[in-house]
């Protein structure tokens, strides 16, 4: 395109139109940002990653990661859109840009996203053949952290089968040793999902489990989404992810509050509250990505100050 790459958050995109744009942000800002790959896929796709610098080598991090989930489209929309936003207008978030170094995956799961625009639009787990009827494995049930508990499946055909044990998913172990290798400093973790409008705070696996920063965790998810209804006068609850959902092991969220150590670690449940659900219109990619990004704001502040 004229721009040299092909985004414009008015319709979804293909996975290599949104790798196509990591690799022009890291053409047009080299000194910025830097492109990599965290590892491969179940079938072999490249799994990218941006690194979004400060320039400050004391700065703190700052993780965001989308499309763990292939039918969640709004997710990788999303964060490209807030990748677009903290590159391509870094001058609107000067009170953080030179303090956090933001590590980002638009698409943790790129075969599963792949999948869903050629093949099902609703599949959601990777695409891993581990079994020839039904393969796939739900990866946000299948990190390191009380895997294989509540809320799991160990039948293959389940849409929440958590695999053969933690980490048995190349994607999952891929990214996950990636956060491990710049884990100093990374206060701050959000993962997208869809939908229903909830900013979800761990543990997941049980219904009593909560971290003992607790309280302080959910005053800055609250935070959030007051800052989430300023923009857009969207409703998103906040709470813990067993109690105001439903308890699920092996999340990615639970994993890196609990082995990470990252204080603040949300999952995000973008929109909408059901109405149209995972195939969201693309005109809400806009609205719903700018509500987002308020929500990054304000934990980028919590990080900043942490
Ligand atoms: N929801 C999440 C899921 O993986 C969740 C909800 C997140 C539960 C974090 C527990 C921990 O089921 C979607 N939409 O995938
Ligand atoms: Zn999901």
């Amino acid at each position: 395109g004229r721009k040299g790459h092909k985004m414009n958050w008015k319709s979804y995109h293909s996975l290599s139109d949104i790798y196509g744009y990591l690799d022009y942000l890291a053409d047009t800002y080299p000194s910025q940002v830097k492109v990599g790959s965290v590892g491969k896929s179940a079938e072999g796709r490249p799994i990218k990653y941006i690194v979004i610098s400060s320039g400050n080598p004391g700065a703190k991090r700052f993780w965001i990661d989308g499309g763990i989930h292939a039918r969640e489209w709004i997710s990788p929309a999303t964060v490209t859109y807030i990748i677009s936003e903290l590159v391509e207008n870094r001058d609107s978030y000067k009170d953080f840009a030179s303090d956090i170094d933001f590590y980002v995956v638009p698409v943790i799961n790129p075969d599963g996203y792949e999948y869903t625009r050629s093949s099902q639009r609703l599949w959601r787990k990777n695409r891993s053949k581990g079994n020839y009827f039904c393969p796939g494995v739900d990866l946000n049930r299948n990190w390191g952290y009380n895997w294989g508990g509540l809320g799991t499946s160990n039948e293959n055909c389940r849409e929440i089968y958590r695999g053969t044990g933690p980490f048995s998913e190349p994607e999952t172990r891929a990214v996950s040793n990636f956060i491990l290798q710049n884990k100093d400093n990374m206060k701050g973790f959000i993962t997208f999902h869809s939908y229903g409008q909830y900013i979800l705070l761990p543990y997941g696996h049980n219904y009593n489990s909560y971290p003992p920063d607790f309280k302080e965790m959910e005053r800055i998810g609250r935070k959030a989404a007051l800052a989430i209804k300023s923009v857009s006068g969207a409703t998103y609850q906040v709470g813990n992810s067993a109690k105001l959902l439903y308890p699920a092991s092996g999340g990615s969220d639970d994993w890196a509050k609990g082995i990470a150590g990252i204080k603040y670690a949300y999952t995000i449940e973008l929109r909408d509250q059901g109405t149209y659900g995972f195939t969201l219109p693309a005109h809400y990619i806009i609205p719903t990505a700018q509500e987002a990004m308020a929500a990054v704001k304000t934990v980028a502040r919590a990080v900043q100050e942490s």
